[in-house]
């Protein structure tokens, strides 16, 4: 059967192989999830698909042991082989009805969105959660135009308690207003990987959401 996400996981982590070295990927999930974060994220671009694989198998049992979802970005095909919680794609990562065809009935479907259109467009679709930013420009996803916080309230207030997770240049300072827009639940990518103390960060990040 799905699995639903918890309404507690408000925060979502994201393990960026553009930010962490491949040797310090048990390490850095490690930190994350002793930090609180029960949905976490393995992203991989422009890494070998068998080198993707690989670091997923090391991180995908730490999640387990915590009891946190484990996402794989970009391959369904991958993550239905290695039994991952949720796939993740992007606006480029087809029908989301072509995913489930790949992932089946029991894996969680996230889609990005850029728009208050695109967010209802991927909930129609099947999506079991959404990401929506990037809020502010981010080098994590560079040249990707940033939509601001004035369409959060709004489209959560649609989507009801629906998983909508807010991104895109979130860290400490920008938490507050983010949160003051109305995000419920947000994601940290950069920020949190730059820290000394990765678990302290994201237990203080999660207090702060409460
Ligand atoms: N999708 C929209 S913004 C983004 C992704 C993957 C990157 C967010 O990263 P950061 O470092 O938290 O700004």
């Amino acid at each position: 059967m799905k699995k639903q996400i918890p309404a507690d996981a408000r925060l979502y982590g994201i393990v960026d192989m553009g930010y962490v070295r491949p040797e310090d990927v048990e390490q850095v999930t490690s930190a994350l999830l002793q930090g609180g974060i029960r949905i976490l994220q393995l992203r991989a671009k422009g890494v070998a698909l068998d080198e993707v694989e690989a670091l997923a198998r090391r991180m995908q049992p730490l999640c387990r042991a915590a009891g946190a979802f484990f996402v794989l970005n970009d391959y369904p095909e991958m993550a239905a082989r290695i039994g991952a919680d949720a796939v993740h794609v992007g606006q480029d990562g087809g029908p989301l009805e072509d995913v489930r065809a790949i992932v089946g009935q029991d894996m969680l479907i996230g889609r990005s969105t850029h728009s208050p259109e695109q967010a209802l467009a991927a909930v129609a679709e099947g999506a079991d959660y959404i990401g929506f930013g990037p809020l502010f420009p981010t080098g994590t996803k560079p040249g990707r135009p940033a939509i601001g916080l004035q369409d959060i309230a709004t489209v959560q207030a649609q989507l009801g308690d629906f998983p909508m997770y807010c991104i895109g240049g979130i860290n400490g300072s920008t938490l507050p207003a983010v949160l003051a827009a109305g995000a419920r639940r947000v994601v940290i990518v950069s920020w949190l990987l730059r820290q000394a103390d990765v678990a302290g960060a994201a237990q203080n990040v999660i207090a702060r959401m409460q």
